[in-house]
C-alpha cells in the first residue's frame, strides 16, 4: 500500500498521449528498451480475452469500451506480487508479535482512534445498535486498512488487477476482482476513485470490488456507498462485512491471559487442519469453553473473560511464558477481513484501547 502508480497521475490528456506516457512509463519501470515500450503483447492478447469474459458476465460494452483500450501492463504490481511472503516459501520462522505490536498499536494510532470515534459517535452507536458490531471495532479496522482514511493507496486499480489476473498466480481470483471492478463504473463509481493498493484493495476498508460490489453500504442516505470520501458509508460499510462474516453480538474478540507454566500443550493441541490459510490457524490451539480453559489455570490479565460456556482457542503469539490469548468466534471474523493474526490481535487490542 502506499504506493504509486504512474498510470494515475497521468489519467486527464488525451487517450493518444496518455497511452504513449504510460506505455513509456512501463517501459522505464521495467527498465526495458523500444521493444518492450510496445507494451507485453501477451498482455494484450489477453486482454481481449477479458474483454469477452467481461461482456458475456454482463459488464456494459460503454463500459469495457472506456477500459479496454489503453490498458497496460504493470510491470511494478507483479514485482510487488512476487516479492509477497508466500509467493515464494523462503523462511517459516514466524516473528515475535511484541515488536509488531508496538509498531501497529502505537500512541498515535490510538489518539487518532479515539478522535475518530468520538467524531463518530453517534453514527458509530447507530451501526452498532443496528448490526451488533462495537464502535471500537469498526475504528480499529479503518484505522488498521488506511490509518483512518489518510492513505489509501494510488494505485489504479484496474490495471493492478488485470496486470495480477495475467499474470496468473491466482488468475480466476484476480481476472474475477477486475471484472467486478468494471460492475463498479456500471453503478456509477468513477474511474478516478477505483484507486488503491497495487493488489486491488480500495477506498477506506480497502475491499476489493467484488466485496464492495456485495457488502458496501449507504451510511449517509444519499444513495451512494462512497467508501473513499464518506466516514459514514465507510463505518456502515465496515459493519455490514462484519454481520456477514458472522460477528456475535455480545462476544468480545479475545481477551489477554496468562497461562500457567505447567500447562500441557499437547492436551489442547488443534488436531484440524483449515482450509482456508491454514498457517495462521495451525497457531490456535483446539477449541475449549471458558470453563474449562479456567479449569485448565488460565486466568484473564485484566479485561473480564467472557461467559464459561462462550469457546475460544488459546494462541501464545511470543511463546511460552509471554501474554497469550484466548479467542472467541469473533476473531474468526477479523482473520476473514484479513487472515493474519498480527493483524487480527492488533485490530483487537487497538480497538480495546481506543474503548478504554
Ligand atoms: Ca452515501
Amino acid at each position: 500500500m502506499g504506493g504509486t502508480s504512474r498510470a494515475a497521475g497521468l489519467r486527464k490528456g488525451s487517450v493518444a498521449w496518455l497511452r504513449t506516457a504510460i506505455v513509456a512509463a512501463a517501459a522505464m519501470v521495467a527498465g526495458g528498451g523500444p521493444a518492450q515500450a510496445q507494451d507485453d503483447p501477451g498482455f494484450q492478447s489477453y486482454m481481449v480475452q477479458l474483454r469477452q469474459q467481461a461482456l458475456a458476465d454482463g459488464v456494459s460494452v460503454r463500459t469495457a469500451d472506456a477500459v479496454f483500450p489503453g490498458l497496460t501492463l504493470n510491470p511494478r504490481v507483479i514485482e510487488l506480487d512476487r516479492g509477497q511472503p508466500g509467493a515464494t516459501n523462503t523462511s517459516s520462522a514466524i516473528p515475535a508479535f511484541a515488536p509488531y505490536r508496538s509498531q501497529h498499536v502505537d500512541a498515535a494510532r490510538i489518539a487518532r482512534g479515539r478522535q475518530t470515534y468520538l467524531a463518530q459517535r453517534s453514527r458509530l452507536q447507530r451501526i452498532e445498535q443496528q448490526t451488533g458490531v462495537p464502535e471500537s471495532i469498526m475504528v480499529a479496522i479503518w484505522g488498521h486498512e488506511t490509518n483512518y482514511g489518510s492513505y489509501t493507496g494510488n494505485f489504479d486499480l484496474l490495471r493492478s488487477l488485470a496486470s495480477l489476473a495475467y499474470e496468473g498466480r491466482r488468475r480466476s481470483l484476480f481476472a474475477g476482482e477486475f471484472i467486478a471492478g468494471l460492475k463498479m463504473l456500471d453503478r456509477g463509481v468513477t474511474r478516478e476513485q477505483l484507486k488503491g493498493s497495487w493488489a486491488g484493495a480500495t477506498g477506506n476498508p480497502q475491499f476489493l470490488p467484488s466485496i464492495y460490489l456485495r457488502l458496501a453500504r449507504d451510511g449517509d442516505g444519499d444513495g451512494r456507498a462512497d467508501i473513499w470520501n464518506s466516514p459514514a458509508d465507510t463505518l456502515a460499510s465496515i459493519g455490514n462485512y462484519f454481520t456477514d462474516a458472522g460477528w456475535r453480538a455480545g462476544q468480545p474478540w479475545g481477551v489477554a491471559v496468562t497461562v500457567p507454566a505447567g500447562l500441557d500443550r499437547s492436551q489442547v493441541r488443534n488436531r484440524l487442519v483449515s482450509p482456508r490459510c491454514p498457517r495462521v490457524f495451525e497457531r490456535h490451539s483446539g477449541w475449549r469453553t471458558i470453563a474449562e480453559w479456567r479449569a485448565l489455570g488460565v486466568t484473564s490479565q485484566g479485561r473480564s473473560l467472557p461467559a464459561d460456556s462462550v469457546m475460544a482457542t488459546l494462541l501464545e503469539p511470543d511463546g511460552q511464558g509471554a501474554t497469550a490469548y484466548l479467542l472467541t468466534s469473533n476473531y474468526r471474523v477479523i482473520l476473514d477481513y484479513n487472515c493474519s493474526n498480527f493483524y487480527a490481535l492488533s485490530v483487537g487490542l487497538l480497538a480495546d484501547a481506543v474503548e478504554r
